[in-house]
């Protein structure tokens, strides 16, 4: 699976993250990365997930830069040549996903500039980064969980102001408008993040739709259908130093001897 890897810069730790990560990082920026397969989406990030029981780590990329995502991911980047000495994984610091919430960090070439870290309970920890950028306009599941965090702000232990900002139009199809995700959400009649059947469906339709019919509505490839703009926009932010490609192997590879 070919994914672009995002990466936000820490502007401001939460409490909880400062006083795990304060001094172990020997001075380097870092980074929350998070995994997609669709770049083209990343003006309208709003937020970004976690698993709240998901451990984490930060890992050294070189002496200037680390990343802060699951070890799995360290490691494939280790081993793909995103890290220096390639192949060996620099864990600087480990910590817990719930101690993230409420960090503030930088969504690059979204329409809002910096967004919150927030927790989401479907984060796959052996997927991707284990980080997840939140595009409610566009991602069913992203919206979703935050119309649940916005409507039980206090059982998600969140303040409501991280999950103020509200989707922002990105893509139009001709059947969903300019915000799919939400509109599939009405269209499914899907009540929460629990409603993972509902929610599996609509990620499909809204793939396919955005994919197939989907036209830019901001961005430098405004007005571009979104299979032309996809890899364009993937090329400008990786040229920019703000994205890297991420691969990850299709499960196990078995070995042969016996
Ligand atoms: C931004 C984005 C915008 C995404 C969108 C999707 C959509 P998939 O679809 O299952 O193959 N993701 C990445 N890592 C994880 C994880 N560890 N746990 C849960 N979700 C994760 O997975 C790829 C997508 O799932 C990624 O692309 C990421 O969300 C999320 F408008 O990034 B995406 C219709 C989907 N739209």
């Amino acid at each position: 699976q070919e994914y672009t890897g995002i990466k936000m810069e820490v502007v401001n730790w939460s409490p909880a993250a400062k006083e795990a990560i304060e001094g172990k990082v020997g001075g380097r920026k870092v980074f929350l990365v998070a995994a997609t397969l669709r770049p083209e989406t990343m003006y309208g990030q709003t937020n970004c997930y976690v698993g709240t029981s998901i451990k984490y780590g930060v890992f050294a990329v070189n002496d200037k830069e680390a990343f802060l995502c699951t070890h799995r991911a360290a490691r494939n980047m280790a081993f793909q040549g995103t890290s220096t000495p390639r192949g060996i994984v620099n864990q600087l610091v480990e910590i817990s996903g719930d101690k993230l919430i409420g960090t503030k960090i930088k969504a690059p070439f979204a329409i809002n500039p910096e967004v919150y870290v927030l927790p989401m309970d479907n984060v796959i920890a052996t997927k991707g980064t284990g980080v997840v950028t939140s595009v409610p306009s566009d991602s069913p599941d992203d919206c979703q969980t935050l119309f649940d965090l916005r409507k039980k702000a206090a059982f998600y232990k969140i303040d409501p102001a991280w999950a103020a900002i509200d989707p922002v139009p990105v893509i139009n199809t001709p059947n969903y408008g300019d915000l799919c995700a939400p509109a599939l959400l009405s269209a499914l009649k899907v009540q929460s993040q629990k409603d993972t059947k509902q929610l599996l469906e609509a990620k499909e339709i809204a793939y396919k739709e955005g994919f197939y019919s989907g036209t830019m509505l901001v961005g430098e490839f405004k007005g571009m259908p979104v299979q032309d703009a996809k890899g364009k926009v993937r090329d400008r932010m990786i040229e920019a130093g703000l994205a890297f490609p991420y691969a990850e192997p299709e499960g196990l590879v078995i070995s042969r001897s016996a």
